[in-house]
């Protein structure tokens, strides 16, 4: 999702001490609250957790006492978990027609320009401002710094920029302080800092990878406590008060109604936590209690609910921004648990299917969009956010019930199509925030506060899924239209820009690289030009912010 953002107090770094990791465990072990035996247990954990009890407790929704264990220490086998996959992560690059790998040689270059510039003008800072050739911080991400550089870590290493990758790794070794003191999105940080990290783990088994992950998700887990252990949306990372409902750790946002949390935003933590608990021996929180418990209108998931009370604040559906992530992160969670987590993928199935019945609409000139819901009024309106629906439908569609199978992958091929109708219709061939279909208007912006387009990846993550899943051509081929488009509207001189206005061909550029240019668009477009066992979809499932975090490869045999 994409949120207004609250003024945080940026704070000055100071120099981050080492992690320690059994004070390290000991916390995540106090403040982690466990709803029920932990749902995954990679490969690499499974011999090593000697003796290890994890009692679970009752999901009362309330924080509970410390969960006092003991065990011998824990180590993560990580050559284990690597025999575990059934793909080099590299792929093993078998022959190919020369015109793919030169396109694919293309998105590497790009990849190389954006990260020369950032290293250039920005390094350290959180992302790089193309046309002043300066750095940007923000107030996203509590005073941590350098979000370009963990979010790109993984892509470097996947397009072989192995220079690039030393360098990003030796900032993180040498640079990246974690001893900050302001107020972060949890959702930001969790997707891009810890889902970064993990991934460049995962990837590459540096133990600073790992250890860096461990220590910011420590920092992450007050935010936990609140009466229904759903956390809020801002959380001061330089407090670490681990109380029953602790004062002044965590607010919600200011401009969410009547202090509530964001559907979005405490729906896309559970596929990195899961991946820390793995990491670090320890059980993680478990939020779906509350989802289920709570009644859904007309079997709908609003996007606003109270951490308090666990009730719904008002009844604003999205598949977009505030929505968006949360189903993803279902159907994720089912794949990530080698297809264990039957809670994750029931809930799926059931808020697809509402979906479906309430929100998936034809226009006049027949394409498939997904509306927004406003407590029973629909709204004809999807943004780009929503695009990435159409990979998300594709991915489940294989694991529906067997009549159904066809029917979802036809709705995500349409709705990826309309995604592409949005693009193909405006003249720079890049989409809009945001397009609508009402008063004569299809896929196009109606207003001008909708007309931007800020390097976002969703679009070509939809061709990225549907190419892999179809082999149809046509997806290559949109993807290399985008190609195109952006490196005649948005490359400039030092690096790439979102640009203002889409429906012109001189458009003005918004003087931003986001991170999740070099983490997403460009990763997803350059899988789409990859064979298929390049991050396979058999090992791995991609974080909202594209960073790969492997399946738990349960059947595994050492
Ligand atoms: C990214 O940070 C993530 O994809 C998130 O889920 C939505 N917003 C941006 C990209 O548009």
């Amino acid at each position: 999702t994409d949120l207004p953002r609250s003024p945080a107090a940026a704070a000055e770094p100071h120099h981050a001490s080492p992690a320690a990791p059994r004070r390290l465990r000991e916390k995540l072990r106090t403040a982690a609250r466990m709803a029920g035996p932990p749902a995954h247990t990679a490969p690499g954990s499974r011999q090593q957790v000697q003796g290890g009890e994890r009692r679970a407790q009752p999901a009362s929704g309330a924080p509970l006492a410390a969960a006092r264990e003991t065990r011998a220490p824990f180590r993560f086998d990580y050559e284990r978990f690597r025999r575990s996959l059934c793909h080099p992560v590299r792929g093993r690059q078998p022959g190919e027609d020369p015109e793919t790998r030169a396109r694919r040689m293309k998105i590497k270059e790009m990849m190389k320009f954006a990260w020369d510039n950032y290293k250039q003008y920005a390094l350290g800072k959180n992302e790089l401002r193309p046309l002043t050739k300066n750095g940007h911080i923000g107030n996203m991400f509590g005073g941590l710094r350098g979000a370009t550089v963990i979010d790109a870590l993984d892509t470097l290493y996947i397009m072989e920029l192995e220079e690039e990758f030393q360098e990003a790794k030796k900032w993180v070794e040498k640079s990246f302080d974690l001893n900050v003191n302001g107020e972060a999105s949890l959702f930001e940080v969790n997707i891009r800092y810890i889902g970064g990290l993990l991934a460049a783990y995962y990837l590459t088994g540096e133990e600073v990878f790992k250890s860096k992950a461990l220590e910011l998700g420590e920092k992450l887990l007050p935010a936990f406590n609140t009466p229904t252990g759903i956390p809020r949306g801002v959380i001061n990372l330089g407090r670490q008060d681990t109380r029953p409902y602790s004062i002044g750790m965590s607010w919600s946002w200011g401009w969410a109604s009547a202090g509530s949390s964001i559907l979005a935003e405490f729906g896309t933590l559970h596929l990195e936590f899961l991946h820390l608990s793995e990491l670090s021996g320890n059980p993680v929180m478990n939020i779906r209690k509350v989802l289920n418990r709570v009644e859904k209108p007309q079997g709908l998931y609003p996007n606003f609910l109270s951490p308090v009370t666990g009730n719904w604040v008002q009844h604003h559906v999205s598949i977009g921004g505030l929505g968006d992530s949360f189903y993803e992160y279902l159907i994720k969670s089912w794949l990530m648990s080698d297809k264990k987590d039957s809670e994750a993928k029931k809930m799926y199935d059931d808020a697809l299917e509402a979906i479906e019945k309430h929100l998936v609409k034809k226009s006049a000139g027949g394409l498939t969009y997904i509306a927004e819901w406003r407590g029973g009024i629909l709204d004809h309106k999807m943004g780009h956010l929503a695009c990435f629906s159409g990979g998300m439908i594709a991915l489940g569609a294989e694991h529906a019930r067997e009549e159904r199978k066809q029917h979802f992958m036809d709705l995500a091929a349409e709705i990826t199509n309309t995604c592409h109708e949005s693009y193909a219709r405006s003249d720079t061939k890049l989409g809009p925030e945001a397009f609508r279909f009402d008063a004569g208007t299809e896929a196009m912006a109606t207003r001008l506060s909708e007309r931007y387009y800020i390097l976002r990846p969703e679009v070509v993550e939809s061709y990225m899924y549907m190419w892999r899943l179809t082999h149809d051509p046509k997806y290559r081929q949109w993807g290399w239209e985008v190609v195109k488009a952006l490196e005649k509207h948005c490359r400039v001189e030092a690096g790439f820009s979102g640009i203002r206005d889409v429906y012109t061909t001189t458009p003005t550029h918004d003087n931003m690289q986001q991170s999740f240019f070099l983490a997403e668009t460009l990763k997803y477009l350059y899988l789409l030009f990859c064979e298929d066992d390049v991050l396979s979809l058999d090992d791995w499932v991609f974080n909202t912010e594209a960073h790969p975090l492997p399946v738990n490869h349960t059947n595994f045999k050492a």
